[in-house]
């Protein structure tokens, strides 16, 4: 990850200590199969910390009422704490206020919330929602859908072989009939870290909004999201080291407050008659309905506890990891990497001849390997490689070069079992 589209207070980088830092998520100590889990399987969703465990379980403990309803003491420290996550939210991404952040259920949801509420409203027949092939479903069937309902079409910025965005044809493609941007900040099934500034920019000089998929890039550290001067941004909880079913739509103040509601229910009204509702503020108006009250406390926690780590020493860590990595699977005759893009996150897609990918998952998991197989919700990716799949190993910071090792000791195994 590029250090420009990342920040943190920090600037000199640490040793990084990744064993260490492994004694702090317990399920790291599990054996699989009788075997040592190696987890590599991270853009899938990350392990939990001590921290974020504590927080969940100490909120039913202690605190479990429901938040913004009671005059009662638990539910003035539930709302307490509730609002106290969303400023952890508003830290990690340098938003400029809490009224920017709406909790959703994940990207996915923050995705969609955008795809109706601005799509309904700003999207005409012969109007274009600008794409890439690089996208996660959860980025393209939402404006899909939207632009079928408005007769909007959707346009996607071409990928190279190397799984970088064509930025020549961005530029092509980015004509006034584009109403909103919308791509990743790093790609789920290549690692891929997308030119996201050049982007906002040029999108910008034709006053065209745009949104950030961020799900793949927060769990590498904090962004800037008024340095980016994105419009949206969204993420999920539980591949920040936070829990499920909790996730986050950052919304620049002016264009959120423009939209009308997604969902109508309690939470987002002011008043309501048979006539006649007033809606609620920012970020209220956006989050219907009992929130997931547990998962934002966990999520802040996650946050708070990424804020305190080392991200410079981990950004050295992890590309240290990635080099190795991808140096020691090239080794291994027969291995083809898919996505060998210049900036690239922790992520080693591959096929190995024409051995299938569950077949490479399934046998690494018998010696404990987890990785993820198949088209990992990408398939336009898949298509671009002439692929029907890839195998797909993920690192976060606790991986260390030992679990490499395992991974391409297990991949040569496959070799073996497979007779190839
Ligand atoms: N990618 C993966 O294994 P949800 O499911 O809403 O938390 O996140 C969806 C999503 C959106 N965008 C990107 C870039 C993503 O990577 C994901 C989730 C996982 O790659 C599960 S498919």
């Amino acid at each position: 990850m590029p250090a420009n589209t990342l920040s943190n207070e920090q600037t000199v980088a640490g040793v990084f200590d990744a064993e260490a830092i492994r004694e702090e998520f317990p399920i790291l100590e599990r054996r699989v199969h009788g075997r040592p889990l190696v987890y590599l399987d991270n853009a899938a969703t990350t392990q939990k910390p001590l921290p974020v465990l504590r927080a969940e379980d100490s909120y039913y403990r202690t605190l479990n009422s429901n938040v913004h309803r009671g005059v009662h003491r638990l539910s003035e420290e539930a709302t307490e704490a509730y609002e106290a996550s969303r400023e952890s939210v508003r830290r990690y991404l340098n938003a400029a206020s809490t009224q920017e952040i709406v909790f959703v259920r994940g990207t996915t949801e923050a995705i969609n919330l955008v795809a109706a509420t601005f799509g309904r409203t700003h999207l005409a027949p012969g109007d274009v929602v600008l794409i890439s092939g690089l996208e996660h479903h959860s980025n393209i069937v939402p404006w899909q859908m939207v632009c079928a309902e408005r007769g909007a079409t959707l346009s996607v910025i071409p990928i190279d072989d190397r799984g970088q965005l064509r930025m020549d044809e961005f530029g092509r493609l980015l004509t006034d009939r584009v109403k909103i941007v919308a791509v990743n900040h790093v790609s789920n099934a290549l690692g891929t870290v997308n030119p996201v500034r050049e982007i906002v920019a040029k999108a910008h000089a034709r006053s065209i909004p745009v949104l950030l998929d961020g799900a793949q890039a927060l769990p590498h550290g904090p962004v800037d999201v008024r340095e980016l001067e994105c419009d949206f941004y969204a993420f999920s909880g539980h591949k920040v080291f936070g829990p499920t079913g909790i996730g986050v739509l950052y919304g620049r103040s002016a264009l959120l407050g423009s939209l009308p509601p997604y969902q109508g229910g309690g939470d987002m009204i002011r008043s309501v008659t048979f006539e006649k509702t007033v809606y609620n503020d920012l970020p209220y108006r956006f989050e219907a309905g009992t929130p997931n009250i547990a998962g934002s406390i966990g999520l802040g926690a996650a946050l708070d506890y990424l804020w305190k780590l080392d991200w410079p020493g981990i950004r050295a860590h992890e590309r240290d990891l990635l080099s190795y990595a991808t140096e020691q699977i090239s080794t291994v005759p027969g291995i083809r990497l898919i996505g060998t893009a210049e900036e690239k996150v922790g992520v080693l897609s591959f096929v190995l001849q024409d051995v299938h990918p569950h077949d490479i998952g399934t046998i690494l998991d018998q010696e404990g390997i987890a990785i993820r197989t198949g088209h990992h919700c990408a398939q336009p990716v898949m298509i671009r490689f002439g692929i029907p799949a890839t195998a797909r190993a993920s690192f976060a910071f606790y991986n260390t070069k030992a679990e490499v090792d395992a991974l391409v000791e297990g991949v040569r195994r496959v070799r073996e079992v497979m007779g190839v």
